[in-house]
């Protein structure tokens, strides 16, 4: 796994030897083909968690931001139905509350999420919850077993959601 800019056609690929049952799958790195989030405060865009940046500092414009409100989340649309191992969240770094990236949650769905809404995370099928103040970087493993369209990712908390980079991993089902 590497966390560095993935521009120019390199791929990543890492071995998950717990959550991949069959050694005939390649896990790789999924390029989303959009996301989207419950809103966005400035120019914090949803799309810059998937731009290959992961700086972690919001002032260097690859981080996203959302406004202040209950269980915010975050969803990018995979462009097609994939398993899904492994996700990295790379959280900002340049303010810290001590607070913002609480009780992390991540979970997978064919049902797309409407902007604005709020999110009810426990209907989807929940990879893994993060107790606890997240860090600068996140790991979610998701069973083998999982797969859909939208991989969502949401704090379960009261806060601005701010991440840098999300890194999605597993194959094409
Ligand atoms: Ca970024």
């Amino acid at each position: 796994m590497k966390l560095q800019s993935s521009h120019g056609g390199t791929e990543t690929i890492v071995q998950i030897n717990s959550t991949t049952p069959d050694p005939g799958k390649i896990v790789r790195i999924i390029r989303p083909v959009d996301a989207f989030q419950i809103n966005t405060r400035g120019n914090g865009l949803a799309t810059k968690a998937i731009d290959g940046n992961p700086n972690a500092d919001y002032t260097k414009g690859s981080c996203t931001h959302t406004e202040s409100v209950v269980n915010p989340w975050w969803c990018a649309n995979l462009g097609g139905i994939y398993h899904v191992n492994m996700v990295v969240i790379v959280n900002r770094n340049d303010v810290d509350d001590g607070t913002r990236g609480t009780n992390l949650r991540v979970g997978i769905t064919d049902i797309k999420p409407v902007v604005g809404q709020p999110l009810d995370i426990d209907a989807y099928t929940l990879c893994e919850e993060k107790h606890g103040v997240m860090g600068e970087i996140g790991v979610v493993n998701c069973p083998d077993t999982f797969f859909g369209r939208y991989l969502v990712v949401q704090f379960r908390t009261t806060n601005y959601m701010h991440v840098c980079e999300i890194e999605i991993y597993g194959y094409r089902k």
